[in-house]
């Protein structure tokens, strides 16, 4: 340590910053970790690199969240249930710009960077595109020094990993957190108490005023963890905060005066079930009370810590929304919309029109999707039972809603239940997306035909009702993870051409127009192209058993598995392409390594068949010998970020093939393109914008437009009739192949 410091703490001048790496990693290794050169495995290495790492942020991240506090500076909230992060330690290395010199340091002992890397366990606490976004937004408005706040839940079970047995997908759980999490911090003093069921109260004051009361409930901890965000060569570090359920200490006395003391016990550490298990579905909204309790455990704390971050400067609520934006990812955190009322109502006493008014000019909501199954609808019974008050408020936004639309919009009562926030049926349902519109002031799609569809199909009376509060947010990707990470080489070929500002611009990427004929560069590009392919090929010799051939066409396909993501129409395909060689043997025929990779929800069984369907396919394939290495088709197992990682810098084709209206966006699309790949896809999501900005030329576009596909359905579609129409289709979908 330090010699001469007369403080606890560190002054300015003499910060943590000075230390060097290695003497962190020294002491990290020997007082945190307690080992030494005989006894450290790899992923000790990895954890006090990290540890190492992540003091050198401290200091960083300390003074960023003191100058918020200091400037009351106004803040943006992004309330997400899902954060797909990835890796961390390599993110934080390009971000700091300390790679090389880490790995210098390293090499002196014999270590690699690279290996190290690889002991860290994928965060995984999403489930697909909308989580990855969050993470990508994350690194994003830290790199632009936006005061922003991620605020989530630390699952203690991220996305399951999938095993293929027999070529069936088979899930296992994810218990990431079983050794350790070096780059979080708990923080024992940030815990807030999360109420549920109980019963509301009212009561009238001197004045007559009515006032509701939320009373006996039963209660849960939200404990706060958090985990620094350095944005890209800027001194700028925001937080993450991911909440953990903790039961309360007041143990339940019913049980206890029963003489039933371990039931007591039991019956708290079942509250802690909350923040469990992340739900692997991502396309379908099964309205489970778990969920919803997850949902406002996540909502409820963080509303708590926002408020009370901004009465550090404010003694009354009046300039809350000027101070602060909440972005909903999704429905999943809209309770926060009835929530955030109830608090101004309930506990700041506030009159409904102008707790209404902070509200929406609070929050605002981006919409993921469009498929119905995945719109979540909460029941009004479980509502009732878990949130009371939240359903009354509910009842209330929807009655003044529903009075200014026949004022303003209709009188029509079939379009009035249609656009109300209640469902009405056997069983009554709260529609969150609807509750998110009336809640907003801005409601966002995630590429321009999404919000398109959003503003004339799903949405459209809500379009009309409040023009202009429906704006198009195309998503994007953080180009340091996708290139500069993940491609190391292709990032200096670049950055040697036209300077490194497209790390942070990335329109800039245009300069590289004027090296399109420029031979010494596309050789080099293309040579960085193989190396990434043999990096791969050696995964899934070592992984999968599989030889394959590098001058073949890397055709990648890597996403959740869904029937309107069509990999059955790329595996239809491939079965075609074997048909063309087993009857032309002769023919001259450009080889194809065709590259599956994704998660199907566990209970979705039609996507967990095309994943048994391409496991046989490729059985048969793999192992004909008159194939040779002309076609190869490889399912890689348990798809990740950090896959992804691997698999985009090597892909010549890129796949993105859904029926044109589902896609919301994509963004998969943007990394494959970014790294070179060429693109064969539909004219859906972001594709649309792809093909507007890479060139037609650099996409193989082909399938319905979106538009076409609704009137195809309005006329009836009968895929027999194609079927019976082509000879081709015929034969791929009867032919007979024994494994
Ligand atoms: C809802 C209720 C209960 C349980 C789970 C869910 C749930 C969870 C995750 C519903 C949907 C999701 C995830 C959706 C998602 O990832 N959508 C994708 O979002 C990307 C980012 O905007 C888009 O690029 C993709 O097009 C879109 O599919």
């Amino acid at each position: 340590m330090k010699k001469g410091n007369s403080s606890l703490f560190f002054t300015d001048s003499e910060s943590a910053e000075s230390y060097s790496l290695s003497n962190q990693f020294a002491e990290n290794m020997e007082f945190r970790l307690v080992k030494d050169r005989n006894t450290a495995t790899p992923y000790d290495f990895y954890y006090a690199t990290a540890m190492a790492v992540k003091d050198n942020l401290v200091r960083k991240w300390l003074r960023t969240q003191n100058t918020y506090n200091e400037n009351d500076t106004k803040r943006v909230y992004y309330l997400s249930m899902e954060f797909l992060i990835g890796r961390l330690l390599k993110n934080m290395l390009t971000n700091l710009s300390y790679d090389e010199k880490l790995a210098e340091i390293l090499e002196r002992d014999g270590l690699k960077l690279e290996d190290i890397v690889e002991a860290e366990e994928d965060m995984g606490l999403g489930n697909g595109g909308l989580g990855r976004l969050a993470a990508c937004f994350l690194d994003s408005m830290a790199t632009l020094k936006l005061p922003a706040f991620g605020y989530g839940i630390r699952y203690e079970y991220g996305i399951f990993k999938q095993l293929i047995d027999n070529g069936y997908q088979v899930e296992q759980p994810d218990h990431w957190l079983a050794t350790g999490n070096p780059w979080e911090t708990l923080r024992r003093e940030i815990n807030y108490r999360i109420k549920y069921f109980g019963k509301v109260i009212s009561h009238k004051d001197d004045k007559g005023n009515l006032w509701f009361d939320w009373v006996d409930t039963e209660d849960v901890i939200a404990m706060g963890y958090d985990i620094p965000v350095p944005g890209y060569n800027t001194d700028n570090v925001n937080n993450l905060r991911l909440w953990a359920a903790r039961s309360t200490d007041e143990f339940s006395f019913q049980e206890f005066n029963r003489g039933n003391y371990l039931q007591a016990v039991e019956n708290k550490s079942t509250d802690e079930n909350i923040s469990k298990v992340l739900y692997p579905n991502d396309s379908y909204a099964q309205g489970k009370i778990l969920r919803l309790k997850q949902e406002y455990f996540f909502v409820s704390a963080s509303l708590q810590d926002i408020i009370r971050k901004y009465k550090i400067n404010h003694s009354s609520m009046a300039d809350f929304a000027e101070k602060t934006a909440i972005q909903l990812n999704d429905t999943h955190p809209v309770i926060a919309i009835p929530e955030l009322m109830r608090i101004l109502l309930d506990e700041e006493k506030l009159d409904w029109d102008e707790a209404w008014k902070i509200t929406t000019e609070t929050f605002a909501y981006t919409n993921h999707t469009v498929v119905p199954e995945a719109l979540e609808e909460w029941s009004v019974n479980i509502l009732e039972l878990l949130l009371p008050r939240h359903l009354d408020i509910i009842y209330e936004i929807n009655h003044r809603f529903l009075k200014y639309v026949k004022q303003y919009y209709t009188a029509d009562d079939e379009i009035v239940s249609e656009i109300s926030l209640i469902k009405e049926g056997k069983e009554k349902f709260v529609r969150m997306a609807y509750l998110a519109i009336v809640g907003s002031h801005h409601v966002n799609g995630v590429a321009a035909l999404h919000t398109e569809i959003l503003k004339n199909r799903i949405f459209k009376h809500f379009h009309k009702i409040f023009p202009g509060k429906f704006v198009n947010v195309t998503n994007g990707i953080t180009p340091r993870r996708w290139l500069r990470t993940a491609n190391p080489k292709l990032a200096e070929l670049i950055t040697n051409k036209i300077g490194s500002s497209w790390a942070k611009n990335l329109s800039d990427l245009r300069k590289l127009e004027d090296f399109t004929n420029d031979k010494k560069f596309l050789k080099d590009w293309q040579d960085i192209k193989l190396e990434n392919k043999k990096k791969l090929k050696d995964y899934i010799e070592s992984e999968h058993n599989i030889k394959v051939n590098i001058n073949s066409i890397f055709d990648i396909q890597i996403k959740r598995f869904h029937e309107y993501k069509r990999q059955l129409l790329n595996v239809l395909h491939v079965i075609d392409l074997y048909i063309q060689i087993r009857e032309n043997p002769d023919k001259e025929f450009t080889p194809r390594t065709v590259i599956f990779g994704g998660k199907a929800a566990p209970a979705y069984l039609q996507a967990k068949m095309v994943i048994k369907l391409i496991n046989n396919v490729a059985d048969v394939i793999n192992n004909d010998p008159q194939v040779g290495d002309k076609l190869k088709i490889v399912f890689l197992k348990n798809y990740s970020v950090s896959l992804a990682e691997l698999l985009i810098p090597a892909a010549d084709l890129s796949e993105q093939i859904s029926t044109a209206g589902f896609e919301a966006s994509g963004t998969g699309n943007m990394k494959f393109a970014l790294n070179g790949a060429l693109t064969i896809g539909t004219m859906d999501g972001a594709n649309v914008e792809m093909a507007e900005e890479i060139g037609e030329e650099n996409m193989f576009i082909f399938g319905l437009l979106s538009d076409e596909v609704v009137k195809l359905k309005e006329s009836g579609y009968d895929p027999k009739e194609y079927y019976d129409a082509n000879p081709r289709l015929q034969r791929v979908v009867s032919i007979k192949i024994s494994v």
